[in-house]
């Protein structure tokens, strides 16, 4: 069966509001050690290409010998290669959880990414994830990010403007992983609406814990200056269960999966995390127990 972990059981009426006014919320020690540890154990295996369906993942950045090392490793959909993922993104604690805090009735995993960022590696730039999404209506994401290892100033955490999730929805800024400054399309977008020195604040929490964030918000990662710090996370991006594609160009990974004549999120790819009104997908504990779909 997918991971059970206390998310909802922490979140009162409060948080719900604390969510929506400023866009994101932690919980801190959701992933108990023995699932900490197997998620990690997954990381240096999956970079390697070794990977437990024999399916590769959606997007593999970084390989070993080829690519820079000071550059963030990360893979796309590393649910369909690796099970310790798959427990982990398909669970059904975190749909429910994106469901409270969102009011969607019903939550569908819209894809992972598997983050590594050794000490050395560069910044990520800051981003509004729904810049992303124009290609779904309605084009809404929530992401549940989960650390792996304690994260601090310094180590490459990552970063939010608390209530930037209210501000315009910009376009998709350029040069994701190595851009001179990480900040500046923030910053751009905060001076367009006349606030100047926007404050950011770092998450700083212990391993297994998470942050559920607002899919508008502005978010990004300093480099890794530790020198011996590994900053490893699973970001859990999720799109309302009533999705659909839109004729907008666009969804560099999503749209590979759209059938000819539907517009429908296929479960297959698309799988549902939680629904108020239909059960959950049923292969899913299967899927996780043995690869078997
Ligand atoms: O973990 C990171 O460095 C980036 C995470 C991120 O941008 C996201 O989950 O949306």
């Amino acid at each position: 069966m997918p991971f059970s972990m206390p998310l909802l059981s922490q979140l009162a009426p409060e948080d719900r509001q604390a969510f929506q006014e400023d866009g994101f919320i932690v919980i801190e020690n959701v992933l108990d050690q023995g699932q900490i540890a197997r998620l990690r154990a997954a990381f240096p295996r999956l970079f390697k290409g070794d990977f437990d369906t024999g399916v590769y993942p959606d997007e593999w950045h970084w390989r070993e010998g080829v690519s820079l090392p000071d550059v963030t490793r990360h893979i796309g959909n590393a649910w369909k290669s690796d099970l310790a993922i798959a427990n982990l993104v398909l669970s059904s604690d975190i749909g429910r959880a994106a469901a409270y805090l969102t009011g969607w009735p019903g939550v569908k995993l819209g894809q992972d990414t598997i983050w590594w960022k050794p000490p050395g590696t560069k910044a990520g730039t800051f981003h509004q994830d729904s810049s992303y999404m124009d290609f779904l209506r309605p084009s809404s994401t929530v992401t549940c990010w989960f650390t792996l290892d304690q994260t601090y100033r310094g180590g490459g955490t990552l970063e939010y403007v608390k209530g930037s999730h209210k501000w315009p929805l910009t376009a998709i800024p350029p040069n994701f992983l190595a851009p001179e400054n990480y900040r500046a399309p923030m910053e751009n977008a905060a001076s367009s609406i006349g606030l100047a020195n926007p404050e950011v604040i770092p998450i700083e929490v212990p391993a297994g814990s998470c942050v559920i964030h607002a899919g508008e918000i502005w978010h990004g990662s300093e480099a890794n200056i530790s020198s011996e710090s590994m900053r490893r996370s699973v970001g859990v991006h999720m799109i309302p269960e009533n999705a659909v594609f839109t004729d907008t160009k666009g969804g560099y990974i999503y749209r590979r999966y759209q059938r000819v004549g539907s517009r429908e999120l296929e479960d297959s790819f698309f799988p549902l995390l939680y629904s108020s009104s239909a059960k959950s997908s049923e292969w899913i504990g299967r899927y996780c127990e043995t690869g078997r779909r």
